[in-house]
């Protein structure tokens, strides 16, 4: 019942944001006092290939929540200034109606005051340009433009200190992450109902879309990753052609993207219902890794690194020091990605280099072994909130334990 009335809340979520916006702005301008701040939103042309429709910039859609292309951010210490294009009647016959700087919804929306067309940047800039010398920003492509504006100004990167920011979660954003990762479970446990022998991976992965967008996600996060028996040990497979038999292990890599925010969820699953005594010993593994790791999540512990008591080594050393492979060699070199990633408005999401774990990021947890010669690809991938003194596993509702994941499978 709580999922199925997902969709209208994420709007009403939506529509409530723009308080948040505008504290968002007022924190990057504190931290970049010596300059004015400009951004760059993303343009009608560009965007992630990956993606289906317009995919604004993340840094702008973190500051502002615009959603439309060809819009400027402009921050000096007096005003936030939004810039978008002025109506394109004869485009908008084509894609639908957009809003131009005129329309009053935007500054409810964005929190911004002041929203001037696209074409009044250029002599704006200059007025904000008397009062500070710098100008920070974010992308080479935005310090060309605005060298080519103002070419004797010093240029800053603004990427750090947006990464810091977007790091630590709002309890807002917390929510919202929940939404995505509550219809990403359920999803998840719909493909496991459809994954039988003679099925095609692309099958399963219809029903992972279909059921999280039915529950208010906009769209997949990035495209699933179905994966069966050979095609398991892939990290990045989307192929998602080939016909499962029984026996098969499963991956199912796969996370919708609801108001904004990202769900990213692995399950390895045994097609045709039981493991193999070999399939469940390896999966033990990589779950008694993750757990290890989830463990030991806290504030101030390292992520990636190789270091003594990271969640990398942490899951490495478990891995490593348990099982064989075929040849009798220890298993460590099959688990060959990072242990973990922030998740947010992007699935890999913005992330200062080495930055140790801190109260309110919400990070994967993402073990895996590969065995190509034993057609064994198995990765246990779950979304964790960082908290004060631990973690809380968001997707803590869709099954982990082998035999859980058995009996889910029974029908
Ligand atoms: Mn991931």
């Amino acid at each position: 019942m709580r999922l199925i009335s997902l969709g209208l809340a994420l709007c009403a979520a939506a529509a409530a944001a723009s308080p948040e916006y505008h504290a968002r702005r007022e924190a990057l301008a504190k931290a970049e006092p010596n300059g004015i701040i400009v951004l760059f939103g993303a343009g009608e042309a560009e965007g992630d290939e990956l993606r289906s429709r317009f995919y604004q910039e993340p840094n702008f859609y973190y500051l502002t929540g615009w959603k439309q292309p060809g819009a400027i951010l402009l921050i000096d210490p007096k005003r936030e200034v939004l810039f978008l294009p002025t109506h394109n009647l004869d485009r908008e016959k084509w894609t639908g109606p957009e809003a131009g700087p005129d329309d009053p919804k935007v500054r409810d929306l964005t929190g911004c005051d002041t929203v001037l067309p696209a074409a009044r940047f250029e002599s704006e800039l200059r007025v904000s340009l008397e009062q500070r010398q710098k100008i920070y920003t974010v992308g080479d492509e935005a310090k060309a433009r605005l060298r080519a504006l103002a070419p004797l100004r010093p240029l800053g990167d603004a990427e750090a200190t947006l990464a810091r920011m977007r790091m630590r979660k709002s309890p807002r954003e917390i929510d919202l992450l929940q939404r995505a990762a509550d219809a990403t479970v359920a999803a998840h446990l719909a493909a496991w109902k459809k994954a039988a022998p003679g099925m095609f991976e692309y099958q399963v992965a219809a029903t992972l879309v279909s059921v999280y967008m039915d529950l208010g996600c906009e769209r997949s996060a990035y495209p699933p990753i179905v994966g069966s028996g050979p095609d398991s040990v892939y990290l990045h497979y989307q192929r998602n052609e080939r016909r499962m038999d029984r026996g098969d292990l499963l991956l199912m890599d796969a996370g919708g993207e609801c108001a904004g925010y990202t769900a990213d969820v692995t399950r390895t699953i045994p097609v045709g219902g039981k493991f193999t005594k070999r399939q469940r010993e390896i999966y033990e593994i990589v779950l008694g890794a993750q757990k290890a790791a989830i463990n030991a999540v806290k504030p101030g512990v390292a992520i990636g690194t190789r270091a003594a008591g990271s969640l990398y080594q942490i899951a490495y050393d478990y891995i490593d020091s348990h099982g064989k492979d075929v040849h009798g060699d220890s298993l460590g070199k099959y688990f060959t990605h990072g242990i973990s990633h922030q998740i947010g408005l992007e699935v890999h999401d913005a992330a200062e280099p080495g930055a140790a774990l801190a109260e309110g990021m919400v990070i994967s947890v993402e073990p895996g072994i590969y065995i190509p010669e034993e057609n064994i690809g198995i990765r246990i991938e779950d979304m964790v909130l960082v908290t004060q003194d631990g973690a809380r596993v968001l997707t803590a509702a869709l099954p982990r334990e082998a035999a859980d994941i058995e009996k889910a499978l029974l029908r």
